[in-house]
């Protein structure tokens, strides 16, 4: 072992808003009331779910981390230029750190990074893996729900603008009228002066986005199944899992994968004292991923007060990155 083999000199002070605990039951209760039954896809991400995601994104058919990191790495120079020099890099959620990383060594001398998480452990190991890179740049996560306004912590150099980073299309999770709450959050959290870096996947041709959400390796199946084992684990509900099987198809329509588990039998499915019946063949919605073109996109912020100020694709036009600012 290296003396410095456990790093860490760094400074990182935590802010804790305190982010309201998950309803997990209420929410799942209230998901299988519906008709259709729906669950929210937010619950898939548990430490095994992260970790199969991260499995997802090294499959050949998962197109979306691999040509944003290469779009990323192209558009550095271009997106250094357009952002102001000694920005307060704004993460929305904490990824593998990648991305991240490829940021703020491209930006002209960032001042600090703040990484919004609910997930105290996922947030404190995002800060950790990037302070001892860049022990220039101020670490100052936030434990908070990023769908809501956040007051930032002030970086202690300079007085510089803020630049909310939110990549993966993680956006396309949420449906139109949540995506533009959450656009509005962000344009309060962010600032008048502030501006936007927001990854999106683009509309394209479906053979290519259905293969994407349906590899051969079958991750992306075991990732979405791995929400009712987490639920009946941490909730106490009895779905067979293995009655289950992962549906992804995607919608030119309303321009989103739309992923189901169907329920390959009957079964009555128990929670809190209370009873679901499954038809054979009824499908349970868990995740939408829409797509966007300019179009759809501008029209999205537009209702939100933001607007594009730059765009960079990648040379086949998969994905997209977009600056935004207040309109
Ligand atoms: C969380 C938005 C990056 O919707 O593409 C991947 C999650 N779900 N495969 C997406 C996901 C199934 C992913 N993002």
């Amino acid at each position: 072992m290296t003396p410095d083999a456990c790093g860490g000199h760094t400074t990182v002070i935590l802010t804790d808003l305190q982010p309201t605990a998950d309803d997990i039951a209420g929410d799942v209760l209230a998901g299988l009331s519906m008709t259709p039954k729906r669950l929210p896809s937010k619950y898939f991400y548990d430490a095994r779910g992260s970790q199969l995601f991260e499995q997802i994104t090294r499959q050949p058919e998962y197109y979306l981390t691999r040509v944003e990191l290469a779009l990323l790495d192209a558009s550095m120079p271009a997106i250094a230029t357009a952002v102001a020099a000694h920005a307060h890099v704004v993460e929305y959620g904490s990824g593998s750190g990648r991305k991240t990383h490829r940021l703020l060594e491209g930006l002209d001398d960032p001042v600090a990074y703040t990484p919004i998480e609910i997930s105290k452990t996922a947030l404190l190991a995002s800060v950790g893996r990037l302070a001892d890179a860049f022990p220039g740049v101020e670490m100052l996560p936030v434990c908070a729900d990023f769908t809501h306004p956040v007051p930032l912590p002030q970086p202690s150099r300079g007085t510089g603008h803020t630049l909310v980073f939110f990549p993966g299309s993680t956006l396309g999770n949420f449906l139109a009228e949540d995506a533009k709450r959450l656009l509005r959050s962000m344009r309060v959290t962010m600032g008048p002066r502030g501006r936007a870096l927001v990854g999106i996947d683009l509309d394209k041709d479906p053979v290519l986005i259905e293969a994407a959400y349906n590899d051969a390796a079958g991750v992306t199946a075991e990732f979405t199944l791995n929400l009712l084992v987490r639920l009946n684990r941490d909730i106490g509900s009895d779905f067979d899992v293995s009655a289950f099987v992962h549906r992804a198809t995607y919608s030119r329509e309303r321009m989103r994968i739309e992923t189901h588990l169907v329920s390959q039998r009957a079964q009555d499915v128990h929670l809190a004292g209370r009873s679901f019946h499954f038809d054979a063949g009824e499908a349970m919605q868990v995740e939408y991923s829409h797509k966007y073109t300019d179009h759809s996109f501008a029209t999205l912020i537009a209702d939100a007060g933001l607007r594009v100020v730059e765009r960079w694709n990648d040379p086949q036009d998969w994905f997209g990155l977009r600056l935004l600012a207040p309109a």
